[in-house]
């Protein structure tokens, strides 16, 4: 071979060499940088395990449970917190007729179980279900987001590394202040920790998986929307299985009688105190009169 024909021989060669490189790097750029993003999102929980093990949960349950690949960074549903949304609240709706009506059969369906929890608690059934309704219709929207993710990634933003991570995931023109954003993570963090301790303890004591128990935005779950520590104080085991379970329609009735007796609830109260403790339930002065008012309405 002449030794020109050998240059552009291996000229050639050196080309396709590099198309093939810049291609593998491409594609190695493909499929690596997810997983390495996941991986510094995961590390992000490393503290926070060592902090759960610290405060005396299992090491090893904790350590098998953050390595499983269903845990991960909650960037999404945990950004709903530091962003300035149009009021979608839409609670008027339900004091509608279909609604009415809907709460009417299932006071009907649940007849016993209300009753049973009438009498216990001495909270009426209306109340409940009109708890029931505007909480998750029933238990039709209860939420898909996965708690352990959600809480753990609120815990973990006093730590500067996800803190800002999570910031620059926000969309600048909707987030708030980044004082606001630095005082609301602060604050959240500290109540989203005792909310994850509470929720371990709960699925560890009712054999619960907490990699398949899935929440609203927030960490609160099941029919009732009980966020984890609510449900260690007031759940309530109402068709008597010995868990509390609260996607189970019987549970969430009576964990609901129970937590509104709590904060004072009596027989024959009268709409301002029913007000405060309804309030009790959802700091939401819009949500309280809807309550009220479905509640009044379920009376006819
Ligand atoms: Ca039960």
């Amino acid at each position: 071979m002449p030794s020109y024909k050998k240059t552009i021989f291996l000229h050639f060669n050196l080309r396709n060499l590099c198309a093939i490189s810049t291609l593998l790097i491409i594609a190695l750029n493909t499929i690596v940088s997810p997983a390495m993003a996941s991986d510094t999102e995961k590390s992000f929980f490393n503290t926070l395990t060592n902090r759960l093990i610290e405060d005396g949960f299992n090491a090893q349950w904790i350590k098998n449970l953050y390595k499983d690949e269903k845990v991960f960074f909650e960037s999404k549903g945990v950004s709903a917190y530091f962003l300035y949304t149009e009021a979608s609240l839409n609670y008027k709706k339900m004091t509608k007729r279909p609604w009415i009506h809907e709460a009417k059969g299932y006071m009907k369906k649940h007849k016993n179980t209300l009753s049973l929890a009438e009498k216990r608690y001495g909270v009426n059934a209306r109340v409940i279900t009109a708890i029931i309704l505007v909480e998750t219709k029933f238990g039709r929207y209860v939420g898909n987001r996965s708690i352990l993710n959600t809480l753990s990634t609120m815990s973990v933003l006093t730590e500067s590394a996800p803190r800002e991570f999570l910031w620059n995931k926000l969309p600048a023109q909707r987030r708030f202040e980044r004082i606001e954003y630095d005082k609301k993570a602060d604050r959240k963090s500290a109540w989203a920790y005792n909310e994850l301790k509470a929720f371990l303890i709960y699925t560890k004591k009712h054999q619960f998986d907490p990699l398949n128990i899935v929440g609203s935005y927030a960490g609160a779950l099941g029919i009732a929307q009980f966020m984890p520590s609510n449900i260690l104080t007031y759940g309530q085991d109402g068709n008597g299985d010995g868990k509390i379970d609260l996607f189970h329609d019987a549970d969430s009735i009576f964990s609901i009688a129970n937590y509104l007796k709590n904060f004072g609830w009596k027989p024959g109260i009268n709409r301002k105190a029913a007000y405060k403790v309804v309030y009790q339930y959802n700091h939401s002065s819009y949500y309280v009169n809807t309550i009220l008012e479905i509640t009044d309405l379920l009376k006819a």
